[in-house]
């Protein structure tokens, strides 16, 4: 056994997984490139990871067709009352869903070995830090683990024999038989998929699933659903967001933190790289922002991750040519296309379509095949210490301070492509009200409009009603010192259906208007929804967008907004009286503004 096991509340759960689950090996992650080469191994033995000719130490990984995103319908929030996980949570009193989980892991891990995998989000043993520890049953998640967190036997000494951690069980729901043969991707059916959270004691229960955000549990579950409930009552924040530094030519730099719902455009802002002259991007984070109030009294924020689980599709050297430059080596790819000569590929991949590849459900795909040859939530998983243009900061202990928010959606219509709150309740506001077309990151219909507050909706532990309150309060306690907020949306379509916007390089010239917003050299026109840019400070230098499509990118349809009350109404009717007050106010102003 480890020597650093020492943890006694670890060394008693284990005990107890153990007896629950009935593994027939344990293995303590240590996070060792030899232990990643010894998991990578066994999966290749098992011909579930496919080695990439064309990418050194890199996998292409397919997942069970029906295992390939989130399952917002069975994620839970088990507080001990119903009505503090809100509204927008599914709920189940913590009992009755330790009950059914309980027997659902009972011999869940027979024939297979279970992995013990400290980990910390934020760097190892900075005081924003969290430690975690996962139990899995899938060498798959350990090697994203590896790359997502920071897994090291560094964390169990840390932890020392009295440490606390945030337990974090995770089966993928598929006991083996003595002799029976295992599928590639084994995982339970969806009724058998549960992402349990229990913020009250800080305890992740998954089971039945091996993908993402499902089954990788420091990320969405730990970083956002605990870490949110626990900011809460610790007054601090736990985002669904981008952070990136921008450097204007002068060489001024501006921290920026965006939240946009899943696939809408975080990892691409993230690591945009500027097309207007002498304007420099770094990026910090692309999923998951954890913000402090600093002694200066303004906002710092860091990323607790420590790589990229980016949407594939789309990625190319013309929209988000960092990512590629991140993705050459030492990436684990799931549910892409594998080409001939020993690559991945995806739609929207620059250079033609191959004439021939595997598609992500192993079938034979050419440019004729009806479907797409790579699933539409496909996934890299990077270092993010392999992107070209990683802050030099982005593992500093105190974070950076946030000089702007953004909010924003998929929106094909309404709304505009920027616009400036008010003020801090009025950017509240936003965020409370954002909405947008549903993506292929969730199990479930795409294409739907949603209210998605934040992009927390499917991400906040706690009452929603709470969480715009701890908004409120967190603007209170940052008084002149908050960031600006702004809201975008980089979807806005023609009535043919074509984006208006040029998008990624050149939403470069959307933040550059926020900054020179903040430092007051441009002034804005007052509209019923907020601050719009006036005509001609938004730098189109090299670019030609036709004037009708910037008339329309602009437009504010006054109809288009007043229609949108009744669904703000219902939504804002879901919380009871946990909605703060202040924003029933922005909503009544909201309305005398439009007429
Ligand atoms: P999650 O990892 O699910 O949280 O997603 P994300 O918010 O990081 O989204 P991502 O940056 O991966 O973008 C999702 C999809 O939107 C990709 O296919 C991108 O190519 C596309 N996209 C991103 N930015 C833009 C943009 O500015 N314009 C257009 N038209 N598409 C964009
Ligand atoms: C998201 O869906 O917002 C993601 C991917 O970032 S997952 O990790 O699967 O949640
Ligand atoms: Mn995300």
């Amino acid at each position: 056994m480890n020597v650093s096991m020492k943890n006694k509340k670890l060394n008693m759960w284990i005990k107890e997984v153990t007896e629950l689950c009935q593994p027939d090996d344990i293995y303590i992650c240590n996070g060792s490139k030899e232990e990643y080469a010894l998991m990578i191994q066994k999966l290749l033995k098992s011909g579930i990871a496919i080695p990439l000719d064309k990418r050194p130490n890199s996998f292409l990984f397919r997942s069970d067709p029906s295992d390939v995103a989130r399952v917002e319908d069975r994620t839970y929030i088990s507080t001990s009352s119903k009505e503090e996980a809100g509204p927008t949570n599914n709920w189940m009193e913590p009992k009755e869903l330790k009950n059914t989980m309980l027997n659902l892991y009972k011999g869940c891990m027979k024939g297979r070995t279970m992995y013990v995998i400290p980990f910390s989000m934020g760097p190892i043993g900075s005081p924003i830090s969290k430690i975690g520890v996962e139990i899995s049953d899938s060498p798959y998640v350990v090697v994203n683990m590896h790359i997502m967190t920071r897994v090291s036997d560094r964390v169990l000494e840390l932890l020392g024999a009295d440490g606390d951690f945030i337990p974090c069980l995770h089966s993928i729901g598929a006991p083996l038989a003595a002799g029976e043969k295992d599928s590639k991707w084994p995982c339970a059916p969806i009724d058998k998929k549960y992402i349990s959270h229990f913020p009250e004691e800080r305890l992740i229960w998954s089971y039945g699933s091996g993908y993402g955000g499902n089954a990788l549990l420091g990320k969405k579950c730990l970083a956002l659903r605990i870490a949110s409930s626990v900011a809460k009552r610790e007054g601090w924040m736990a985002e669904h967001m981008l952070i990136l530094r921008l450097t204007n030519p002068e060489g001024k730099q501006y921290h920026i933190a965006a939240a946009f719902p899943s696939a809408c455009g975080k990892t691409n802002l993230a690591m945009m790289q500027p097309s207007i002259a002498g304007w420099k991007c770094e990026c910090i984070g692309d999923d998951i922002a954890w913000m402090k109030i600093g002694s200066d009294g303004r906002l710092y924020a860091i990323n607790p991750e420590n790589g990229f689980f980016g949407v594939a599709p789309g990625t190319s050297y013309s929209t988000n040519p960092m990512a590629m430059d991140t993705l050459k080596e030492n990436v684990i790819f799931t549910n892409c296309a594998l080409t001939d000569d020993g690559d991945v590929w995806w739609e929207g991949m620059d250079g033609d379509e191959p004439a021939h590849a595997i598609d992500w459900k192993g079938r034979d795909w050419t440019p004729e095949s009806t479907e797409e040859a790579a699933h539409p939530n496909a996934r890299f998983t990077a270092p993010a210490s392999q992107c070209p243009v990683i802050c030099k900061d982005w593992e500093k202990p105190e974070g950076v301070p946030i000089d702007i928010f953004i909010f924003g959606g998929r929106r094909s219509n309404v709304v505009p492509l920027v616009y400036e709150a008010y003020n801090w309740d009025h950017g509240v506001f936003l965020g409370a009200t954002a909405a947008s077309e549903t993506t292929a990151a969730n199990i479930g219909a795409v294409g739907n409009l949603r209210r998605d507050p934040f992009a927390m909706t499917p991400f906040c532990g706690y009452h929603m009603g709470d969480y715009f309150q701890h908004w409120l309060d967190m603007g209170d306690r940052l008084g002149d010192k908050a960031p600006r907020v702004f809201y975008v949306n980089w979807f806005r379509k023609s009535e043919d259906g074509k984006f208006l916007w040029p998008g990624f390089s050149d939403n470069s010239r959307i933040l550059k208007w926020m900054c020179e917003r903040i430092d007051g050299k441009v002034g804005a026109e007052e509209t019923p929804i907020g601050l719009l840019p006036n005509e001609g400070d938004i730098d189109l230098n090299g670019i030609n967008i036709p004037s009708d499509d910037m008339g329309e990118l602009l437009r504010i349809d006054t109809d288009a907004w007043k229609a949108e009350i009744p669904d703000i109404e219902n939504h804002f009717f879901k919380f009871g009286n946990r909605l703060p007050e202040r924003l029933r106010k922005q909503l009544q102003e909201f309305k005398k503004r439009l007429g």
